[in-house]
């Protein structure tokens, strides 16, 4: 696609979850047709490209962003559409940025309190406003595909995990020699991002061959009101700030198939900034049904601009010189 399809100005509004950024995309994106949004995600990925670079990426975003595309529902019924991206690619679904979705449509008049209906490429997701800034997400259905999968880590030795759907591939690990704390975030992001290429290396994959590329690790909390700590490295090589909803709902379908969590039982995952979220879970034969709460927050109102004469108009190109 040329440069030229980029408008002028995209409206958009930032918020943050627990932490973690998501940039509300709510006009200037382009004509995706109306078509289901896994269709319409496929088209975006293959023709507007350039919209994900030069939304997300530097100079206008960060690595740490994850952009939600808003779009008209297929069924009229549903509050929106959304398509989530981030400075690597796309993501199936996304839980601190669904709960950022339904802060931003609540910030601007469009939901209410009470239950709505989003769809997203991965199926729908229902978001419930509650008191004081929560939103409860209904997350996909999610179950744990593989236990105890070996994978041997050049310069680190075996090291074992569960591989589970959340809307998003995961790799679970619990044993490791790892503090989860910020101040080693780089040791994490290296250990975390050498799992990822040994997956790979390996073929371990998701069902049907589906790439794995979250990495997800495991402590004790800080908090003894949480049940858990974890760091969780996303596509693009950058850790989650949040607790990660659909890391967060992975984690409870491998619990649920350990029998470790029956429905209803609360979930506390706590992230690296010691940020929370809450799950629990319904039964849905081999799968569960993950509920998320969180809060997030508006940060900015803002008008991305394009101006056609900027070398840097399409965003810059990662480290490995592929844009994005
Ligand atoms: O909260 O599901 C999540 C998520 C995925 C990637 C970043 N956050």
């Amino acid at each position: 696609m040329p440069d030229t399809a980029l408008p002028l100005r995209i409206e958009v509004i930032d918020s943050h979850t627990a932490g973690e950024p998501t940039r509300c995309v709510l006009s200037g994106g382009p004509d995706l047709g109306a078509g289901p949004l896994a269709e319409r995600l496929e088209k975006l990925r293959a023709g507007h490209d350039v919209y994900r670079r030069a939304i997300l990426c530097e100079p206008r975003g960060s690595e740490v962003l994850v952009g939600a595309l808003l779009l008209d529902p297929v069924d009229p019924a549903a509050a929106a559409g959304v398509i989530f991206f981030n400075n690597a690619g796309y993501l199936g679904m996304c839980g601190h940025g669904m709960i950022g979705v339904a802060a931003t449509l609540s910030y601007l008049g469009r939901i209410g309190p009470g239950k709505h209906r989003i769809e997203t490429p991965v199926g729908d997701v229902t978001i419930a406003l509650g008191e004081n800034d929560e939103v409860t997400i209904s997350n996909v259905a999610s179950y744990r595909y593989r236990a105890r999968v070996p994978v041997e880590l050049p310069g680190y030795g075996m090291v074992h995990g569960d591989v589970a759907w959340g809307g998003n591939w995961f790799f679970l690990i619990e044993e490791h020699p790892f503090t989860l704390s910020l101040e080693n975030e780089e040791q994490l992001t290296a250990f975390t991002w050498q799992v990822r290429l040994a997956l790979a290396a390996n073929g371990i994959t998701g069902a049907n061959g589906a790439e794995i590329d979250h990495v997800e690790l495991f402590t004790a909390a800080h908090d003894l009101a949480n049940q858990s700590r974890n760091f969780v490295l996303c596509p693009g090589k950058v850790y989650d700030r949040s607790p990660c909803g659909t890391g967060t709902s992975a984690k409870m379908a491998c619990l649920a198939a350990d029998g470790k969590l029956t429905p209803g039982q609360l979930w506390r995952q706590e992230g690296i900034l010691d940020s929370v979220f809450t799950g629990r879970v319904e039964l849905d034969g081999e799968r569960i049904l993950p509920y998320i709460t969180g809060s997030a927050y508006v940060t900015s109102e803002a008008s991305l601009i394009f101006q056609s004469s900027d070398p840097f108009r399409n965003g810059i190109p990662n480290h490995d010189g592929k844009a994005g």
